[in-house]
């Protein structure tokens, strides 16, 4: 009996938050912020916490609605290194831009692809989730309004210390997340590159990444006051499109590194 309530601990729910305001998202309510965690029971508690903090003050406004959930998780978690990170700096947003449209085009995108993904990011800026985009076609995949939400990956907080100061990295919890959800994404073989930064008015740092430049961080990719934000998952083909959202939205991960 012993042995069972052992093996017990090592099992693993996810917790997912989302926060809006002027309603929830599906009745046209503003995303404010979201979460995600993975987390023994014993430390639902604080992971609960941590992610209602997350949503309670934030940059983008007051929220009015808010779900917090946890569910247990069924399938084996995996392990993976994070991506390799640098940072370029730049002198502002047109030259960040520029800077991330050339590592888009390294990865393997064609420019006119990358030129009909930048098209769509006025209509979706305000997204919870992410934008799918062929690079064959250049066509939208995700019909969802919401976007692709990626889920289930964590990167527990002891290790991911031991590696900021190791690389010199901010401690904070925006890039551990950031790194954490381009780890699990990219490592997907479909996932040709993935381009983010915040909408959150007060960050401006945003990123390219894919499995052949790592996590490329680049200063500058908007004003500062700028609530557009933008992440596109840049995908070969959509054929196995079903099983690679799976993936994105269910398949655990944790980030972890060793020196
Ligand atoms: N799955 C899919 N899309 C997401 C997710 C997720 N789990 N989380 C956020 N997004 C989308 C959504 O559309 C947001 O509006 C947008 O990304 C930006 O999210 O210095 O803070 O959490 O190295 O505001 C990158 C640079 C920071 C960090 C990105 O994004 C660094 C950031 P935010
Ligand atoms: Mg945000």
């Amino acid at each position: 009996m012993k042995k069972i309530e052992e093996n017990k601990l090592g099992d693993y729910y996810s917790v997912r938050m989302r926060a809006a305001k002027d309603g929830p998202h599906e009745q046209g309510g503003k995303h404010i912020s979201g979460g995600e965690r993975l987390s023994t029971f014993n430390d639902l508690r604080e992971a609960v916490n941590f992610l209602l903090e997350k949503g309670l003050i934030h940059s983008k406004g007051k929220p009015d609605f808010m779900q917090i959930q946890f569910e247990y998780i069924n399938d084996p978690i995996t392990w993976k290194p994070p991506l390799m990170v640098t940072t370029k700096n730049v002198e502002d947003a047109e030259e960040g831009q520029c800077y991330a449209k050339m590592l888009l085009e390294k990865s393997g995108i064609p420019q006119q692809i990358i030129d009909k993904a930048y098209s769509y990011l006025a209509e979706y800026s305000g997204l919870a989730g992410a934008l799918l985009v062929d690079i064959h076609s250049g066509d939208l995949i995700n019909g969802k309004k919401k976007g692709i939400r990626v889920s289930r990956m964590d990167w527990l907080d002891s290790n991911y210390k031991r590696w900021s100061a190791h690389f010199h990295m901010p401690k904070n919890n925006r890039v551990k997340e950031a790194l954490a959800l381009a780890t699990k994404v990219t490592s997907h073989p479909l996932t040709v590159a993935e381009l983010c930064w915040s909408d959150d008015p007060d960050y401006i740092t945003g990123y390219v990444a894919s499995r052949k430049l790592g996590y490329q961080r680049v200063t500058k990719m908007k004003k500062y006051g700028d609530e557009r934000g933008c992440r596109v998952f840049f995908v070969n083909g959509t054929e196995n499109i079903t099983s690679y959202i799976h993936y994105l939205e269910k398949q655990p991960v944790f980030v972890h590194w060793e020196e």
